[in-house]
């Protein structure tokens, strides 16, 4: 006899429209989970983000890590509020959290979804990338500093830290990502013209890494050269690799060429497993839409899919996604992909084809 698997879940739906995306998303996992019957999933309200910093000074309680480490993966919305500066959000939240629980590997898939366009690239096929995304170092490392405040010679430095050991583990992650994909091609972007230090590493550890890859046909690109590449030349593109901040703008220009960044999702994983990965889509708090009810479900059902995929629970994962693409195929979309549908409409139409 089998015992049925069941997962603990903490729900951090965050800012702006993270809240509608989230409840949304658990909506239809928990109509997954009672149909099919084969696992059970419960999700725990985590009430981070900027109301409780206004009311408490901190965008998380307590011991953040420690909390997230009794779950076996967290579900997160989006951070970021009008009234508060941008870094103070994303570094109270996200930022306080990737890093730490080294979940460095973040995976950003990009497909167009079927009854969807995409208009701005010549992919009149369709677009459907993975993006690799190293996620704990790089331009993010938060390191730098200020000084001569308010004078007229005021100075700021942002350092990029870049570690062989980072860069090496993320590298033999999109390698291992490329040969897993049918088109086994990868891009390893950089900007190493121009910096030459942590860039010039990236190149040397890529072609390092590449020898343990011989079935895997990979390039460089410079980052600048790959946007427009991806506009002009996107069906030579299959696996893209790269720093925190190169692939941080590069995946929301995949996702606009895709058809939208409603429908993009991101997995923050640790690979090695020793912390629990984070889910979430691709899109920030959006506060020209918040409170609207029309926010693009789709990117928060993915990333839940892709939760489903890391926890085992593939078979899941593969339903949801079809019961995704038939309600597109269908038409039933929401405003950013041309459709009149508002969330819940959509969230209603996945879920009677989950019960199908
Ligand atoms: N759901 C993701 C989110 O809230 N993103 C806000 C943002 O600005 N993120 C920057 C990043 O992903 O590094």
């Amino acid at each position: 006899m089998t015992t049925k698997s069941s997962y603990r879940i903490a729900s951090i739906p965050g800012d702006g429209i993270g809240p509608e995306v989230v409840s949304a998303a658990i909506q239809v996992v928990e109509k997954l989970a009672k149909t099919l019957g084969t696992f059970d999933i419960n999700f725990d309200h985590i009430p981070w983000g900027t109301a409780h910093y206004k009311q408490t000074g901190s965008y998380v309680t307590g011991n953040a890590l420690d909390t997230l480490r009794s779950y076996d993966a967290s579900l997160f919305g989006a951070v970021g509020a009008p009234d508060v500066p941008d870094h103070i959000s994303l570094w109270g939240l996200l930022l306080a959290i990737r890093g730490p629980l080294q979940l460095y590997a973040n995976v950003r898939p990009v497909r167009t979804f079927p009854g969807t366009k995409c208009p701005l690239t010549t992919a009149t096929e369709g677009i459907d990338w993975m993006l690799v995304r190293e996620n704990s170092e790089g331009e993010y490392a938060g390191q730098g500093g200020r000084s001569h405040v308010g004078q007229q010679w005021e100075a700021a430095t942002e350092v990029a830290l870049f570690t062989r050991v980072g860069i090496e583990r993320i590298m033999r992650f999109a390698f291992e990502m490329a040969q897993s994909r049918p088109r086994k091609l990868l891009t390893v972007v950089t900007k190493s013209n121009s910096m030459r230090n942590g860039m010039v590493l990236w190149d040397e550890v890529a072609a390092s890494v590449a020898k343990d890859f011989p079935d895997v046909t990979w390039d460089k690109m410079l980052v600048d050269a790959m946007t427009v590449r991806m506009v002009a030349k996107p069906q030579s593109i299959d696996t893209i690799v790269g720093t925190n901040l190169h692939m941080d703008i590069l995946s929301d220009l995949a996702a606009a060429l895709a058809g939208s960044i409603g429908v993009a999702p991101s997995s923050n994983l640790d690979p090695t497993r020793k912390n629990p990965s984070l889910f979430e889509p691709v899109h920030g708090s959006a506060f020209d839409i918040t409170g609207k009810g029309i926010a693009n479900p789709v990117a928060t059902f993915w990333s839940a899919a892709e939760m489903l995929i890391w926890l085992g629970e593939k078979d899941a994962a593969a339903k949801l996604m079809g019961c995704v693409e038939r309600v597109c195929a269908a038409g039933i979309l929401t405003p950013d992909l041309g459709g009149t549908s508002d969330t819940q409409g959509v969230v209603d139409a996945v879920c009677l084809e989950v019960e199908k």
